[in-house]
């Protein structure tokens, strides 16, 4: 960003106080924040304690060696004991923990104690391959409960895990082995998605091709044919199967490394973020806790990420089961075989508790408020979003069709890097305000500055900045010090730089407003793409929309706005075009009008749902469309670049 800051150009009034029935039964109050505020080590401390230790940690942070962190360095625990074991143990082995519902219908439902016989077949299974602690085990799948066990499996025996996701290819399966040096992969013949079988070993193949690996483990989901090869591959039912169900975890320090996620990044090599044990578990514990204000013995969770996205981690695996929730697992895209598939889900099971992307919720608003409102949505009590800014219209229209007007919504700040929640508003004691994260949760300390790292004052704009660690934060990138210093830690002196533009209102709630690299310059103006999307969002005719600043031989950059419109609306309507720029000029001010607008059917997201503005910038400015290996689906930008005219 250049020294202008960030203006402050959305106004949004509405307000909504928590349910009083939420509030006077919530899992945190208000008090947990002026605890954690009058001593903010001894807060987390006391969290530390929602888990079961085998050895008590004494130190809650060593920061001696900043901004290499260590929390409760000298305590010892198994994670999957933690997630599973602990729980059998304390008389709730019948209680389910995974509701999974394939794609094509089928279910199956998996109790503490089944997940627990499984999770140490599996751990018995890979020591039997020779997987030791401190190696590293690749996890390639769809998402089926065996995601989640092999994920357990690793911490059991303190392997460190490293999922790719189940769309990315053998080009990215094979950066990313021969990054951690991985031991092992764990895949399946394939998934089911879009109502069809779809492969995912022959992706494994291929990258095996060029990095090599111990043993394949193979799930069988499809049972469609695979390639086979001898020695290196062993089909899951087989090896996992015939283990015994008997498995001691061992209690492993607080330090130990438990998974390394890659973050695409816009350019470069991914970043391979490295997480720990106790840290990591305590806060992913807590903030599940706190922000969904789950109840164990009545929630029916459901968080609608891919395990492959730092969501799943955190909000699939490690949080929900840590706390000892049941959680729905579904497999397969939200439009097979009918457009109100998550609806049925919600209803089939009584969910409660649901977790969700903004673009999951445009969509929604896209197909139609009348897809929800067929089927019972009333066991609904507490709507999260996260991902993305999340627009105001969408943020209301979530509330009103999914939560009857009355749940609150949880939009929720956070990354692969922190961890866990970070930004958020508590279910019981925020009173809401659509499209703000609102405030740093109690241990917490965020805020936003300007270039020179003063902190803005309420009603200024600038950079999110993270002040004080936190013990879900990453401890490095794996293998490369340097680069983890000089990415998050070397913009602010002493403060973690999270990349993200942000204003505070004038009650200082804080409002995201996506990259520092996508804010757009204009006449010397910085303009959020996430105001100017969500302007747009607020019309009537617009499903979605994706801002972008391009060269501009008079303003610098110009903004660019692609749209998806709404289905009535006509893409050829000249005067409907006007009317969208009109409408951006009286929502924000005539500085935040798009130059062009260019309706589309499609808009390039990644597989968490995030629009690549990278590529449309490419697109704006007639440049050759650059990498889109980390995108849900590559022909999008085909379909993008024949639809548009050229874009002189
Ligand atoms: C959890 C996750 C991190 C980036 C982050 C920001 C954006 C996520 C957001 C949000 C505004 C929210 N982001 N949640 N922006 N409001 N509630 O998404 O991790 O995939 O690493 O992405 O996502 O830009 O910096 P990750």
């Amino acid at each position: 960003m250049s020294n202008e800051s960030l203006a402050n150009l959305l106004k949004e009034e509405r307000r909504f106080a928590p349910p009083a029935d939420l509030a006077a039964n919530a899992n945190v109050t208000a008090e947990a924040y002026e605890q954690a505020k009058a001593d903010r080590l001894g807060f987390w401390a006391e969290q530390a304690r929602r888990l079961t230790w085998a050895t008590e940690p004494t130190e809650t942070l060593d920061w001696t060696n900043p901004p290499f962190a260590k929390w409760f360095k000298d305590g010892k625990l198994n994670v999957a004991y933690n997630c599973v074991d602990r729980h059998v143990e304390a008389g709730n082995g019948d209680r389910v923990a995974i509701h999974f519902e394939g794609e094509p219908g089928d279910s199956r439902a998996i109790t503490y104690a089944e997940l627990k016989d499984e999770v140490s077949r599996a751990a018995n299974a890979l020591t039997e391959l020779g997987v030791q602690a401190g190696d590293r085990v690749a996890v390639y799948l769809p998402m089926i409960p065996e995601a989640v066990i092999s994920m357990l499996a690793c911490a059991r025996i303190g392997a460190a895990h490293s999922v790719v996701f189940g769309g990315f290819s053998a080009d990215a399966i094979a950066k990313r082995i021969e990054d951690a040096d991985a031991k092992v992969v764990i895949t399946s013949d394939g998934g089911y998605r879009r109502g069809k079988p779809s492969a995912l070993k022959p992706a494994v193949d291929e990258a095996l091709t060029r990095v090599s690996v111990e043993k394949v483990l193979v799930v069988q989901r499809t049972k469609q044919d695979v390639a086979w090869t001898e020695g290196r591959d062993l089909w899951w039912h087989e090896t996992v199967g015939r283990q015994s169900a008997e498995h001691a975890p061992q209690a492993f320090d607080a330090e130990q490394p438990l998974f390394i996620l890659y973050t695409s990044g816009t350019t470069g090599k991914p970043k391979g973020i490295l997480h720990t044990s106790g840290g990591y578990l305590t806060q992913a514990s807590y903030t599940h806790h706190a922000v969904f204000d789950l109840k164990p013995e009545t929630d029916v969770y459901w968080c609608t990420a891919d395990i492959g996205w730092v969501t799943g981690h955190s909000y699939i695996t490690y949080g929900p089961l840590s706390n000892g929730a049941t959680q729905v697992i579904y497999e397969g895209t939200p439009d097979t075989p009918h457009q109100g598939r998550i609806s049925e889900i919600v209803q089939k099971y009584g969910v409660t508790i649901l977790y969700t992307a903004p673009t999951l919720i445009r969509t929604f608003m896209k197909w139609g408020d009348e897809i929800p409102a067929k089927f019972d949505l009333s066991s609904l009590r507490v709507l999260g979003s996260v991902g993305e800014p999340i627009n105001p219209e969408a943020w209301v229209w979530y509330r009103k069709h999914f939560g009857a007007d009355k749940c609150p919504v949880v939009d929720t700040w956070w990354q692969t890097e922190t961890g866990a929640i970070m930004i958020s508003p508590l279910p019981g004691v925020t009173e809401t305000k659509p499209g703000s994260a609102q405030r740093a949760l109690p241990g917490i300390s965020a805020t936003v500055v300007d270039d020179e790292a003063a902190e803005v004052p309420n009603g200024g704009g600038g950079y999110l900045v993270l002040t004080e660690p936190w013990p879900s934060m990453l401890r490095t990138i794996w293998g490369d010090d340097q680069r983890f210093i000089d990415t998050y830690w070397s913009r602010f002196e002493g403060k973690y730089f999270a990349g993200d533009g942000a204003k505070k209102d004038e009650d200082g709630d804080i409002w995201l407003l996506g990259r520092v690299d996508d804010v757009m310059l204009v006449s010397g103006h910085n303009i959020s793409t996430t105001e100017v999307e969500s302007a747009l969002v607020s019309h009537p005719a617009v499903a979605e929309a994706a801002v972008v600043g391009a060269a501009d031989a008079t303003t610098g950059q110009a903004i660019v706005a692609f749209v998806i419109l709404r289905g009535s609306a006509n893409a050829d309507d000249e005067s409907l075009v006007a009317d969208l720029r009109n409408h951006v000029g009286t929502s924000l001010g005539p500085i935040a009008k798009p130059k062009r607008i260019l309706p589309v059917a499609e808009l390039p997201k990644t597989r968490s749902g995030k629009i690549m503005r990278r590529l449309l910038r490419d697109v704006a400015e007639n440049r050759a469309v650059g990498d889109v290996t980390t995108l849900a689906d590559s022909s999008v930008m085909d379909l993008i670049q024949a639809e548009l005219p050229s874009a002189s």
